[in-house]
C-alpha cells in the first residue's frame, strides 16, 4: 500500500524531488524509472521539466532553447527562465504537492544557479532576489545531482541527438560545461541536506538502484522497490 512507504508525516503533501546534472547525465532516464518504481508501490507520481512542464512554460522552453532568448542577454534570458519557473510552479508543482502527488522534476532553480550563475555570470544577488520571488518557501524534499563527466555527458546528448543541430546550451564549449560541473559540485557541497552527489556513469539499472537507496536513507520510501522484493 502506498501509505507504508510514507514517512509518518507526509500523509497531506506528495514529495518534491528534483534531478540536477550536466548535459546528457541521465536525467530523463533516471526520472522515468523511478516514476516507474513509485508508480508500481501505488504512488500517484508525475513528472515534469524545466524549462516548460505548464502550457506558458512550455511556450518559453521553445524561445530559449532555441537561442532566441540568448540574443536579448544574459540577465533577460534569465529573466525567461524565472517566468517560464513561476508558471511551472503554480499551475503544476504546488497544486500536485497539495493533492498528495509525488512530484519528479528534471531540472528545477539549481539550473539557474549553475548555468546562468556558475556558467554564465550572472549576479548572484540577482539570482537570490528571483528565486525568492519566484519559489519562495518551495524547496525540493531533496535533490539528486547526476555526476558523469563532461566528456561523457556531451557524448551520451551527441549520440542521443544524432544528427539534430545542438540547442542553445549543447552548442557551449567544453569549458562552459566544465563550469557547470564545478557548480553542480559546489552546490552538492554546501547544501548536504538538501543535495545528493549521484555517480551516473553506471547502468541505467545501477544507478536507479542506487536512487532508490539514497530515497531510502533519507527515510522518504520506506522499502526496496517491488521488483526487488519477491
Ligand atoms: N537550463 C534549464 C538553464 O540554462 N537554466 C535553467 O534554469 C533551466 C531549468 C534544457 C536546457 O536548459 C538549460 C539546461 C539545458 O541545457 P533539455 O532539452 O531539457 O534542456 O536537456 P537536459 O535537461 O540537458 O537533458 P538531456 O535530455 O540533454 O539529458 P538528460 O535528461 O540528462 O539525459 P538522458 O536521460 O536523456 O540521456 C541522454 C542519453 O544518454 C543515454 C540515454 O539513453 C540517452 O541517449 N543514457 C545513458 N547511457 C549510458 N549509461 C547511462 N547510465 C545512461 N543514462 C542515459
Amino acid at each position: 500500500m502506498a501509505a507504508e512507504i510514507h514517512t509518518a508525516n507526509t500523509a497531506t503533501r506528495g514529495r518534491f524531488i528534483t534531478f540536477e546534472g550536466g548535459e546528457g547525465s541521465g536525467k530523463s532516464t533516471q526520472i522515468r524509472l523511478l516514476a516507474e518504481r513509485l508508480d508500481k508501490e501505488g504512488l500517484r507520481v508525475i513528472v515534469t521539466r524545466e524549462p516548460g512542464g505548464s502550457p506558458g512554460a512550455e511556450i518559453i522552453r521553445h524561445v530559449l532553447l532555441s537561442g532566441v532568448g540568448k540574443m536579448l542577454g544574459a540577465d533577460a534570458e534569465t529573466l525567461l527562465f524565472i517566468a517560464a519557473r513561476d508558471d511551472h510552479v503554480r499551475h503544476v508543482i504546488e497544486p500536485a504537492l497539495a493533492q498528495d502527488i509525488w512530484v519528479l522534476c528534471d531540472r528545477f532553480a539549481d539550473s539557474t544557479r549553475v548555468y546562468q550563475g556558475y556558467a554564465g555570470k550572472v549576479d548572484p544577488r540577482l539570482l537570490d532576489a528571483m528565486e525568492r520571488v519566484t519559489i519562495g518557501t518551495l524547496k525540493p524534499d531533496i535533490t539528486l545531482i547526476l555526476d558523469v563527466p563532461v566528456e561523457v555527458g556531451m557524448q551520451r546528448a551527441a549520440s542521443r541527438r544524432g544528427t539534430d543541430t545542438p540547442d542553445r546550451f549543447e552548442g557551449e564549449n567544453i569549458d562552459f560545461h566544465r563550469k557547470l560541473r564545478d557548480g553542480y559540485l559546489a552546490i552538492a557541497r554546501g547544501e548536504p541536506e538538501r543535495c545528493v552527489l549521484i555517480d551516473a556513469t553506471e547502468t541505467p539499472e545501477n544507478v536507479a538502484d542506487r536512487i532508490w537507496s539514497t530515497l531510502m536513507q533519507r527515510r522518504l520510501i520506506l522499502r526496496q522497490p517491488e521488483a526487488q522484493r519477491s
